[in-house]
């Protein structure tokens, strides 16, 4: 189904939304591309960011969109090497903790944690990355008994075949053909939000028999995990890479196994596509990206907004990205 869609920073290029509804008013915490000049490669080297703005609103589809600026900065972290990705925030007793992928001096994907008194930054980095963080894309959920749970993880240039039950391998092995596709990860926070709490699990999606995906189902994970939930369930929603679609799961607990579901997004304009879900106001909006306005360069892209709606059975009903 073809929908109204805003694109909600007309004027830059913004991309990997993650959206929550902080004191009524909602902020949106994306990567921010730019033309850097590095030539593209499946290692995902041309997304070179350097910075991070938040944004704020509140009416989605027709209100102000404020820019609160540059929030955090690659030469402000003690540790960093290069490529700021997907960010996320979360809020715990009066703070606001930022979650970070950046790659160290060595060029390995680590998560860094960075604290603000306010939703809208700016954020100050921790001197390390968080113990035991790999791989990209933290997505962080509050479930309703105040526990956070990070899910995290990306294969290709996000570097998760690096590792397996959290262990470095010598050298990468992705799955392939019929082989289970590699999950993504979950893991609690401390309650002092700035380590993990625990050892991260994998995140089980299963089909209606009972099986994992495969690595040859386009429809396994990549990247870009996303948790919301609806109804008491918990709805897990990724997004596909290489085969260019977001898709859902759901399950019982943060912890999953997650039965899959179907497509959320059909393919957009662009290589990538990435975003979060969200209820404010009594409707529920899916944020992404597209690579429209920049007439399809894959590493310039922009935020967009779109209304998600669910059927009867609490299926998400398939919204249509405009690519191939
Ligand atoms: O923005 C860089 C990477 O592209 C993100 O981490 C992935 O999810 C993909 O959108």
């Amino acid at each position: 189904m073809k929908k109204e869609a805003r694109y909600l920073v007309p004027n830059d290029y913004m991309a990997d939304p993650s959206v929550h509804v902080f004191n009524g008013r909602l902020y949106i915490y994306p990567s921010h591309d730019w033309e850097s000049g590095v030539p593209e490669n499946d290692n995902g080297d041309h997304f070179n960011m350097k910075d991070y703005h938040v944004f704020s609103t509140d009416d989605v589809m027709h209100g102000e969109i404020t820019d609160h600026g540059v929030v955090l900065k690659v030469e402000d972290i003690p540790w960093a090497g290069r490529q700021l990705w997907d960010c996320d925030v979360a809020f715990k007793n009066g703070k606001y903790y930022m979650y970070f992928p950046m790659k160290d001096r060595n060029d390995i994907f680590r998560l860094g944690v960075a604290i603000s008194d306010k939703p809208e930054g700016p954020f100050i980095p921790e001197a390390n990355p968080m113990w035991g963080s790999y791989s990209i894309d933290p997505a962080v959920f509050c479930d309703e008994d105040g526990s956070h749970y990070i899910y995290f993880g990306g294969i290709w240039g996000g570097q998760l075949q690096r590792y397996r039950d959290n262990k470095a391998l010598e050298s990468a092995i992705l799955p392939e053909g019929n082989e289970p596709a590699l999950p993504g990860r979950v893991v609690k926070l401390r309650d002092d939000m700035m380590q993990f709490a625990e050892d991260p699990r994998p995140v089980l999606i299963i089909d209606q028999e009972g099986n994992p995906l495969k690595a040859n189902d386009p429809h396994r994970f990549f990247e870009a995990s996303w948790m919301h939930k609806y109804n008491g369930k918990y709805y897990l929603s990724y997004s596909t890479g290489d085969t260019h679609f977001l898709c859902y799961a759901i399950g019982d607990n943060p912890y999953g196994p997650f039965t899959y579901q179907g497509v959320i997004l059909t393919p957009v304009v662009g290589w990538t596509t990435h975003h979060a879900i969200v209820e404010y106001k009594g409707k529920w909006y899916l944020f992404h990206h597209d690579c429209v306005p920049s007439g399809g360069k894959t590493w310039l892209r922009s935020l967009k907004v779109v209304e998600l709606e669910y059927d009867a059975e609490g299926k998400i009903i398939t919204i249509d990205g405009g690519g191939e």
